[in-house]
Parts: C-alpha cells; sequence; structure tokens
C-alpha cells in the first residue's frame, strides 16, 4: 500500500498525529508519502517508506493571497501518479480535504482512482471550519470525502451540530506511542530545573486565545503563593507576549519558564508534578494525553474532548472554563499531599493506555482497508 498523508507541518496535534501515525503505518511497510509546506516537526525523513514532498506556492505580484489549495491539488496528483500512491489520507479540512477533492477529480480525468479520508481535529470544525466565509466549502469536503474520522465523540456531534453532514462520521480518538516512552520520571534531571521540595507545573500549547493561557498563569500564580514551585510552558503563539508581561506585572517572572517551540516536551513532562490546560475549546486534548502518558496529572477545562479522555479522580480534575479558584484550589490539594499525588500520577499513566497506538493503529488499517475496498 502507498498512502499520501497531508497535513499541518506545526507544532500542532494535527501534525503530530498524522507524523506519528505515517511512522507507525511505515513500520507496517507502507510507503508514506507526506505533503506539507514544510518539513513537519516530528517527521523522520531518514525512515524507512517515508517520504516528503514539500508544497511550494509561487509568488505573483497580481495575487493578494498566494494559491495554495492549487498548489497542494497539483502536487498531489503529480506525486500520486509518479509513486502509484493508492489512498489519501488527509488531516484537518481547511484545505486539505478541499485539496484532496480537487486532485481527485483532476486524477479521475486521467483514469485514476484515488480516495480520500478526512480526518477532523478541532479548530477545523468548531472555529474556523464553521466560520459562514468557509462553511459551504467545508461542508462539500466532508460530504465528499470517502471517509471521514473525528479524533472523538464530541467532535463527531459539533460536527453533526453544525454542518448539514450526509456522510457517516467514524470516531478514531488519538493516540500514544508507549514504546518511545517507557522510562517515565527515570533519570530526568530534575534538579536541574527546580529545589528538591519545589513543585513543577506545565503547559503545552499554541498560546491561541482559545487556550486561555493567562488562566495557566493566573492558576500558577495561586499555588504559587502557597507553595514552592515552579512552572513552564511550550510553546509560541499570538498570547504569548501578553502571558509573559503579565508574569512580570504581578511579579513571579523569576519562577516561570516560557521554552518557545521545544522539540523537549517530553523532557519536560518527564519532571513535571502537574499538567495545566485551561482550554475554552479543545476536541480532544493530545497534550493533556501526552502529560499522562509521562505520569502527570491533568487540571483541565470541562469542554470539548476533554471529558473523554481526563478522567475525573482518576488521571485528573475538571473544573469550567475560567474557573481559575477552583483549578488553583484543586491543584494545591493534589500537590500538597504526597500519596494522592503519586496515586494519581499512577493512574495517569494507566488511563493513557486506552490510547495506545497499537490499539488505534488497527482502527486506521481497517479505515484504509475499507476505503480501498
Ligand atoms: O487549532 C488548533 O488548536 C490546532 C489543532 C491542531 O492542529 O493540533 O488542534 C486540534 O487538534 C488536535 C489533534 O487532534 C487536538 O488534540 C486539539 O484538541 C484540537 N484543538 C482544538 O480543538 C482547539
Amino acid at each position: 500500500m502507498r498512502i499520501g498523508v497531508v497535513c499541518y507541518p506545526t507544532f500542532g496535534g494535527s501534525g503530530v498525529v498524522a507524523t506519528e501515525l505515517g511512522h507507525a503505518m511505515a513500520k507496517k511497510g507502507v510507503e508514506v508519502h507526506f505533503f506539507a509546506y514544510k518539513q513537519p516537526v516530528r517527521l523522520d525523513t531518514n525512515s524507512k517508506n517515508i517520504f516528503f514532498h514539500e508544497v511550494t506556492v509561487p509568488e505573483y505580484p497580481l495575487f493578494k493571497f498566494q494559491p495554495y489549495e492549487l498548489a497542494l491539488s497539483s502536487k498531489i496528483v503529480d506525486t500520486v501518479i509518479k509513486h502509484n500512491i493508492n489512498l489519501l489520507h488527509v488531516h484537518y479540512a481547511i484545505p486539505h480535504a478541499y485539496a484532496a477533492f480537487m486532485a481527485k477529480k483532476v486524477l479521475s480525468d486521467q483514469g485514476i482512482n484515488i480516495p480520500f479520508v478526512t480526518t477532523l481535529h478541532g479548530t477545523d470544525i468548531t472555529l474556523v471550519g464553521s466560520h459562514p466565509f468557509y462553511k459551504s466549502a467545508v461542508s462539500f469536503s466532508i460530504n465528499n470525502s470517502d471517509l471521514v474520522t473525528a479524533v472523538s465523540d464530541n467532535l463527531k456531534k459539533q460536527t453533526i451540530d453544525l454542518f448539514k453532514v450526509k456522510k457517516e462520521i467514524e470516531v478514531i480518538p488519538n493516540f500514544i506511542d508507549f514504546s518511545i516512552h517507557q522510562s517515565h520520571n527515570e533519570n530526568c534531571n530534575r534538579e536541574n530545573i527546580a529545589k528538591k521540595n519545589e513543585k513543577i507545573i506545565s503547559h503545552v500549547s499554541n498560546f491561541r486565545a482559545v487556550k486561555r493561557v493567562l488562566d495557566v498563569i493566573k492558576v500558577f500564580e495561586k499555588i504559587n503563593k502557597k507553595l514552592e514551585s515552579k512552572l513552564i510552558l511550550v510553546g509560541e503563539g499570538p498570547e504569548k507576549e501578553i502571558a509573559q508581561r503579565y508574569c512580570i506585572t504581578v511579579g513571579i517572572e523569576n519562577n516561570v519558564s516560557f521554552l518557545g517551540e521545544s522539540k523537549q516536551v517530553y523532557e519536560v513532562l518527564c519532571y513535571s508534578d502537574l499538567f495545566l490546560l485551561t482550554s475554552q475549546a479543545e476536541s480532544f486534548g493530545l497534550a493533556a494525553l501526552e502529560a499522562m502518558m509521562m505520569s502527570v496529572p491533568v487540571i483541565s477545562t470541562n469542554i470539548g474532548g476533554l471529558p473523554e479522555i481526563n478522567i475525573e479522580g482518576v488521571s485528573g480534575y475538571l473544573f469550567d472554563v475560567g474557573d481559575i479558584k477552583g483549578m488553583a484550589k484543586k491543584s494545591i490539594e493534589i500537590l500538597s499531599d504526597q500519596t494522592t499525588l503519586q496515586k494519581l500520577k499512577k493512574s495517569s499513566r494507566e488511563n493513557a493506555k486506552r490510547y495506545d497506538i497499537e490499539k488505534v493503529l488497527e482502527l486506521y488499517i481497517d479505515v484504509y482497508d475499507r476505503t480501498l475496498k
């Protein structure tokens, strides 16, 4: 089998899911061809069966907006023909599903049938896709995909509520590769980061408004008043500067580290005691799952797909969006009691095992087989 995978190359979860799924398929002997405007951050082009095709959009002064979908569709068409690709899997509907549909039409004109699977990830439906300026095209791309998957029950429900969906949507959750990170919480060099009695709290995101990063800081501010603690933030995005400024204003800047787009997410999680995810929308929350896998309990909001992943009292606790007081109180409670903390750390990792890549991979293989038939 030869698959074409279209994704965003950035640090966002949809690109990570696409890349890790591609790597797992490649290990099973499938030839996997990635399409993106730059090499996805976690893509290892030295791996066997992995190929990367950069989509370049030539600049032309007439265009105010460069036609990325057009360049992507053309690249898909040419690569499908050249490498005899049998199936496309596009992650994030905008504009990938639309481009895949166009490529399929162009190829069909040449007597080539290429089915495509669309995986909906979240904001392609909730925040961006449902915008009236995009809605018709997104509806069309969903309905004209050969098979559609969504990363949580909640996202499936939201898609049905927001769009006129004629297509069946199958739920395949995101996943995590336990084989890569067996030895969690060992040899983390924690002593380089914090003092022995200091608690370490972390957050990973793209710092967009939807993540409410300021809430993360405000929760930490309250924790920090009661407990010796440090906050480590990984990621880059529009709200970062506001967050940095707030830390200086309230005088906690020496206890807060902004690491930017670090590739050392697992290293940070390895020495973390608690993970904060205060988003106002989150279809799945891959960052929270990564934390659990590394035995880090999660204090999160209770929106979107988060209640499917974060189980109250098992992997962490859930609160209404904006309930800074509640989140801080619970965090202090957990962090102050070593027995509770250790118990939660253990059960967080157990909870994450529901999303072991080995289980989820089978679901995707089945999707690919059915689509090809
Ligand atoms: O739009 C974003 O926030 C980025 C997007 C992505 O590309 O990672 O995130 C969405 O997809 C992730 C992977 O499936 C999910 O874990 C995130 O919950 C989801 N983000 C939102 O729903 C806000």
